[in-house]
């Protein structure tokens, strides 16, 4: 019986279609959706906290409005997911569990620290910049409850990175030291950014059958490098340096070539010792236990509207 429910899964696959909640699929299918859907969910959370700590800092009310409703949409992205998870049969208390025991990854970006202002205009540029490219082929993935979340997502996600974009403009427009500001920024968070994408493709080892089933759509090196090639021009634009003196255009690949990416940093980092990991955790746990009582006064508003209804 098995085997005619995998004949029709895999048609289906081949031909391009979506699987549904409640469609038969292989348990490792599942397995590896609930893995990257929740770790995907748990990126967006713990991403609220390093523009979360600029947000009473803003330097004007309008930019403070705007990192507010970015940290917010973040949150937002964060539930879709989970709730995207959750068709899959956990629920979002076991996934959040996880999270805050360590046991469950997030993208190693978010354990990084924001110095300045400008890490805001940066994260907007390079960290949903490098989301967006990564998350459009998300779209088109196979399961269908993800894709349609991913296209909201992405929606919010290019707002966020053309705030980022416009942010930095500015600075660059202000005073010497706003520029530095910018070129440090940049400086820090450029190689991070393009490791998000995760290791090369030779060495990541769920691409081979995330592609054969259709969540993955284009890999990890081809996702960072057409990252790379759109990011040099908006660069010059800005009239900041990219800090890799190995990035030059090959004229025969049609690409920008760059440099070796530190894989010791991105391991230990994604191994919970980068700079802001512990921190993160901790964050994220606070919240959860001073959020008790909210939980606690909606389900017994639930439970009295229940009562109520009977009556
Ligand atoms: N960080 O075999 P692969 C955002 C892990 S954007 C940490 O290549 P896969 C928006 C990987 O999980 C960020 N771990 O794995 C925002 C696996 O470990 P496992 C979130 C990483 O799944 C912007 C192992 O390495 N976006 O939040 C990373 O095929 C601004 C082997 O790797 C997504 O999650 C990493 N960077 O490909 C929010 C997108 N890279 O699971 C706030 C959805 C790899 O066996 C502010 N996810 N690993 O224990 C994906 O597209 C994929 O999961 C990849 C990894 C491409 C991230």
């Amino acid at each position: 019986e098995n085997a005619e429910y995998q004949a029709e899964f895999d048609a289906r696959i081949d031909a391009g279609g979506f699987i549904e909640a409640k469609d038969w699929m292989p348990e490792a299918y599942r397995k590896t959706l609930v893995r990257q859907i929740s770790q995907h969910a748990h990126s967006e959370i713990v991403g609220m906290l390093p523009e979360g700590n600029w947000i009473t800092r803003a330097p004007s009310l309008k930019r403070k409005a705007i990192l507010l409703a970015k940290v917010q949409d973040e949150g937002g992205h964060g539930l879709y997911l989970y709730a995207a998870a959750e068709t899959l049969g956990v629920s979002r208390d076991e996934l959040y569990e996880a999270l805050l025991d360590g046991r469950a990854k997030y993208s190693s970006i978010f354990n990084y620290p924001t110095l300045t202002w400008a890490d805001i205009g940066v994260i907007g540029w390079l960290v949903d910049g490098a989301a967006i490219m990564n998350q459009i082929p998300l779209c088109k993935c196979s399961y269908g409850p993800y894709s349609r979340a991913m296209v909201r997502i992405c929606k919010e996600e290019s707002f966020h990175q053309r705030q980022g974009y416009d942010l930095l403009l500015q600075m660059m427009q202000g005073t010497p030291e706003q520029r530095e500001m910018v070129q440090d920024a940049v400086n820090r968070w450029w190689w991070p950014s393009i490791m998000m994408f995760g290791p090369h493709d030779k060495d990541s080892q769920h691409s081979e059958t995330s592609m054969r089933w259709g969540i993955k759509r284009i890999s990890n090196d081809d996702l960072r490098q057409k990252f790379v090639d759109a990011t040099v021009k908006q660069a010059e634009v800005l009239g900041i340096t990219l800090p890799d003196p190995d990035l030059k255009w090959n004229e025969a690949r049609g690409h920008y070539d760059f440099g070796a990416i530190d894989w010791d940093e991105f391991w230990s980092t994604v191994n919970g010792h980068g700079q802001c990991n512990v921190d993160r955790i901790a964050a994220r746990r606070k919240a959860w236990e001073e959020g008790a009582w909210v939980r606690e006064a909606a389900l017994e508003h639930a439970r009295k509207q229940a009562v109520r209804e009977k009556a």
